[in-house]
């Protein structure tokens, strides 16, 4: 065993929060074994046995955006091969698709459109909801939020610009965007997205209007892991303000994303090694004291690592997820689909019980295309 985890295995046990220089140790050891068995224990005293996953969707509206991120293969100019934007018609042909394929969530991001109207995006929010209420839309990243806070005009308003959002039938905020809470790799690797203190404060002001949403980190790339563990604290210190304000909104999980280089400007980098993937989420559960859960997505991940981090302090395997394109992962099409039988599977292999939940880790009984909220009249 690495000496070095004993005081912080004490530490775990007793349920005391673990500092940053703890983290730095959970980061650096090569002790993968005690690591994955301290966050295994603090992720069976919250969820047992059960893993969970839910049914999805995600729609990315338009790969067109202003930025150039050097880390992301996703972006267009407008009028460049492969730049697309969705009509809302065809926004909600694809929810309706969802539903009948029994989807319960549409996860809906896309670049930051330079043309755009605010319009489009409640027009976009209100079709798809009217066309399809039982279907959860998570949608716009922090980044994205700012952007729409601007073109509409109301650049220091983001609550007002939320409850629009809101109104129209927004459900939560997915936690893409944060990237790497440090302004050094920020400016590096991501210049012109919104710094850290915006990213957090949108957060902030959905939490207060009572939406949940996610976060991620965006890691192994030209960050350090000093830079890693202050984003963790930063998100921690977020929600202990959620939590001690009484907010009816607050962070529900966190999805560490490991960089992947291909096609990207940054496609010189390696990206992390599987044992750094178990670490960096492991060291999620540990130091993220007060979130409930810790997603790994598979798709970035792959779904046999995905399973193996289930004993690495994972709890959620995130979806069966349908027309993904933020990265290049699947190939030419990006058409990145697991079916539930095989998500399900993996999970009973690994010794763990599926349940499948929907957007705000409610439990979803289902019949086919057909489910229902435990104790909740059937919905299609
Ligand atoms: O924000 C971009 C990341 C994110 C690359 O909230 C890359 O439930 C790796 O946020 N290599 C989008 N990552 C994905 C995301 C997400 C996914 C699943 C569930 C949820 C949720 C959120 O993808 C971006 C960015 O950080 N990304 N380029 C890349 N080359």
């Amino acid at each position: 065993m690495d000496t070095a985890l004993a005081p912080i295995a004490d530490k775990v046990y007793a349920g005391q929060r673990l500092s940053a220089d703890d983290g730095l140790t959970l980061l650096r050891t090569r002790d993968i074994h005690t690591l994955g068995q301290l966050a295994n224990h603090v992720r069976r005293e919250r969820h047992g046995n059960k893993a969970y996953y839910n049914i999805n969707r995600h729609l990315n509206y338009s790969n067109i955006c202003a930025l150039s991120c050097k880390f992301c293969a996703f972006h267009r100019k407008r009028g460049d091969e492969g730049a697309y934007e969705y009509s809302v018609d065809d926004a909600v042909a694809e929810a309706t698709k969802a539903v009948a394929a029994g989807a319960t969530e549409l996860h809906m991001v896309g670049g930051l459109h330079p043309f755009l109207p605010f319009s489009y995006y409640t027009d976009l929010l209100s079709a798809i909801h009217s066309a399809a209420p039982n279907l959860h839309i998570k949608a716009f990243t922090a980044v994205e939020i700012v952007h729409l806070a601007r073109i509409s005009k109301r650049p220091n308003d983001l609550t007002a610009v939320l409850s629009d959002l809101k109104d129209a039938g927004l459900g939560s905020l997915p936690g893409g965007g944060a990237e790497v809470f440090d302004d050094r790799v920020h400016d590096e690797a991501f210049k012109g997205k919104i710094r850290s203190d915006k990213w957090l404060d949108v957060h902030r002001h959905a939490h207060k209007l009572g939406l949940m949403s996610n976060a991620t980190i965006l890691y192994g790339h030209i960050e350090s892991l000093e830079d890693r563990i202050h984003h963790l604290e930063l998100l921690r210190e977020a929600q202990d303000e959620a939590i001690n304000e009484g907010h009816q909104g607050r962070f529900q999980t966190v999805i560490p994303l490991p960089f992947i280089p291909d096609d990207s400007e940054l496609e010189h980098l390696y990206g992390p090694t599987a044992l750094d993937d178990l670490r960096m989420l492991a060291t999620a559960r540990l130091m993220l004291d007060n979130f409930s859960h810790i997603k790994a997505f598979w798709i970035m991940q792959t779904l046999p690592f995905s399973q193996t981090a289930l004993d690495w302090g994972v709890d959620d395997m995130d979806g069966t997820v349908v027309w993904y394109d933020i990265t290049k992962v699947g190939g030419a099409d990006n058409h990145q689909e697991v079916d539930v039988s095989t998500l399900r599977r993996a999970i009973l292999d690994a010794g763990y019980e599926p349940v499948e939940r929907d957007t705000l880790y409610r439990t979803v009984e289902r019949t086919g295309a057909q489910w229902r909220l435990a104790d909740q009249p059937v919905t299609v």
